[in-house]
């Protein structure tokens, strides 16, 4: 039975691929910091299946100790994915908190980078398949998206150097791009205005979590020869605008 660790299974993309991995065959390593969160899928899904890690993903020395005290049938990782990310405020540049954008990324680059270079020995070992959860606005930047969108730019290039680095070591590398996710995403980036979330995903049907879950359980199925190397998915109601101009 094959083993994947997933960032940020405690809401949304994360935890839809926590139970479709379960429910493909897989034991799943579900990471985060809301334990109680974890713990509810360990009850959901069983102990057998899921192993909690309770760790802020920028914490590297919890991490570690996490990561230490794997389980025997939990400690050979054939896939990665990292999920774990967030998008803070909405407002232009000129603005926003420099906190938050901090925060983005420490959160959605330099974590990502960190466990990823703490894993890949084990993942050349294991010929793992590693999947990057970047966004549509690494590639469609959009106003107050400025950090965010910066942040998944990076984290697509990253996927895409890290295929290179890996070429012969049969490490696969993905970068999934997906557009509108109802998720807490929205919740989280506003700092809990529910409001705003219902506003956003109003009067169309956005993705949900198990979508892009199937997308990744997709990608991590693929045989050995096959590297998707980016995927951009969206809602079919979600697509392109023109340029602005600012006019005298
Ligand atoms: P959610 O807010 O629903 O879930 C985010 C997950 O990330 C949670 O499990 C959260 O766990 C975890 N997380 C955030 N910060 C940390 C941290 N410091 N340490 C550990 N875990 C952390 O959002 P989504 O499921 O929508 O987002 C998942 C990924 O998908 C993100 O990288 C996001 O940028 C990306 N994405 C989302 C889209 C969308 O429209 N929803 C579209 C494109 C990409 P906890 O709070 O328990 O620590
Ligand atoms: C989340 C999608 O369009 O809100 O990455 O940036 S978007």
């Amino acid at each position: 039975m094959k083993t994947v660790l997933v960032t940020g299974a405690t809401a949304g993309i994360g935890e839809a691929c926590a139970r479709a991995f379960v429910e493909a065959g897989w034991k799943v390593i579900a990471t985060g910091r809301r334990a109680e969160r974890l713990e509810a899928l360990v009850e959901e899904l069983g102990a057998d299946r899921v192993h909690p890690c309770v760790f802020d993903v920028r914490d590297e020395e919890a991490r570690d100790a996490a990561l230490a005290a794997l389980p025997e049938g939990f400690s050979k990782i054939d896939c990665l994915v990292n999920n774990a990310g967030l998008a803070l405020g909405t407002e232009k540049a000129q603005d926003a908190d420099l906190a938050n954008w901090k925060t983005m990324i420490d959160t959605n680059v330099t974590a990502l980078v960190s466990l990823t270079h703490k894993l890949l020995p084990a993942l050349i070992e294991s010929k793992a398949v590693i999947v990057n959860l970047a966004s549509v606005a690494a590639t469609y930047p959009y106003t107050g998206g400025n950090v965010y969108g910066g942040t998944k730019a990076f984290v697509r290039q990253f996927s895409l150097g890290l295929r290179c680095d890996l070429s012969g070591t049969g490490v696969r590398v993905t970068s999934i791009e997906p557009g509108m996710v109802e998720t807490e995403f929205t919740l989280v980036r506003t700092g809990g205005n529910q409001e705003a979330s219902d506003t956003l995903y109003g009067g169309m049907r956005p993705l949900d979590g198990p979508d892009i879950a199937a997308t990744v359980l997709w990608v991590a199925s693929q045989p050995p020869h096959v590297n998707v190397n980016t995927l951009e998915v969206m809602p079919v109601a979600q697509s392109f605008a023109g340029f602005q101009v600012a006019r005298d």
